[in-house]
């Protein structure tokens, strides 16, 4: 696809007031033709939805969840930072430099909390039927709630630590096919690229799994923040600037990252990664992912003395959860 047409339907699906132009119409009808190989047939997306995710690999939509609801997240996530409440089984993570934090004097900043499956409040999100009205459209009726995020980007301190590597989350995942997963990440308030917005690469989704590592960033990296070094540097970056409430989902290969937040305030989202309850684990011993497994199960020996027998696949396995349909495989 010529690169104006690709950006004038990006335009078009970030913007939707936009009238179509004639040029990117053209190449809506002609640029799709045959199977969706990334989307299910279903009725809740118009088919302009669809092939812009066959294409892109990404979906935004404006206005999906209430500030009512955000608030409550909001909330919640200031209480577990004050210790106020205690989740079994969450992950804090704390940027390598940042000290000041945002809730509780003399502590060091909280960029993230992660494996919030236990929080009733906050595991309402992922159960928001107008997500799981989209994450159907991918996975089929049989959902799992795999992996659950909330982000807290800090301002930086000038080292760029707040920085998130360009990476593809599959990495992470011990389990397949990559077209019945699908991220919902949620901005918790307006993100543009001065708190550091998502910033993807479109269309990279129909690529494969890339080796990952720790970037060799001068001021440190953050815990578990691996990227990739082998990526077309020529490939267009699209920053998804976002208001409160609105939600993008895409696909596990899509590279993505985030930028340095240049702002005093601490920037948020919500996600959640879900799976068809119908994939299958996998083994990754072997593969490019033997690295995530044994940095997981080294943190998962010191943190809860698992066993050694003990894979990146049990792992998930335990803490995933059904939010629709039937628990069929993972
Ligand atoms: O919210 C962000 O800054 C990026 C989050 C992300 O890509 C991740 O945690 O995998």
């Amino acid at each position: 696809m010529a690169a104006t047409a690709r950006l004038n339907l990006l335009l078009r699906h970030l913007h939707p007031d936009l009238k179509a132009s004639p040029t990117s119409a053209e190449v809506t009808s002609h640029s799709f033709p045959g199977k969706l190989r990334y989307i299910l047939e279903n009725p809740h997306l118009i088919p302009e939805q669809r092939q812009f995710y066959e294409e892109n690999g990404f979906l935004l939509v404006k206005k999906l969840v209430s500030d009512e609801n955000l608030e409550t997240f909001r909330e919640e996530f200031e209480r577990i930072c004050q210790k106020e409440v205690v989740v079994p089984g969450l992950t804090v993570m704390r940027d390598v430099v940042i000290s000041k934090s945002e809730y509780v004097p003399d502590h060091q900043a909280v960029s993230k909390i992660q494996d919030f499956q236990n929080n009733e409040i906050l595991f309402r999100y992922c159960c928001l039927p107008e997500i799981l009205k989209y994450v159907e459209c991918f996975t089929g009726p049989n959902i799992m709630a795999m992996h659950t995020m909330l982000i807290n980007k800090p301002p930086d301190s000038g080292k760029k630590t707040s920085r998130h590597p360009l990476h593809q989350d599959l990495h992470y995942f011990p389990f397949r096919p990559a077209a019945q997963i699908v991220c919902a990440w949620t901005a918790m308030e307006k993100v543009d690229r001065n708190n550091g917005c998502l910033v993807v690469l479109p269309g990279t989704h129909k690529g494969s799994l890339k080796k990952h590592v720790y970037p060799d960033w001068p001021g440190g990296v953050n815990k578990m923040y691996h990227g990739i070094h082998d990526y077309d540097p020529s490939h267009p970056r699209l920053h998804l600037e976002m208001e409160k409430g609105d939600t993008v989902f895409f696909h596990p290969l899509l590279i993505h990252g985030s930028g340095t937040n240049q702002t005093r305030g601490f920037r948020k989202a919500i996600s959640c990664h879900f799976a068809s309850a119908d994939c299958s684990y996998i083994n990754v011993k072997g593969t490019s992912q033997e690295n995530i497994e044994e940095e997981v199960l080294e943190i998962g020996k010191k943190k809860y003395n698992l066993d050694k027998d003990v894979s990146l696949a049990d792992v998930w396995c335990f803490k995933s959860r059904l939010v629709q349909g039937e628990r069929t495989n993972l």
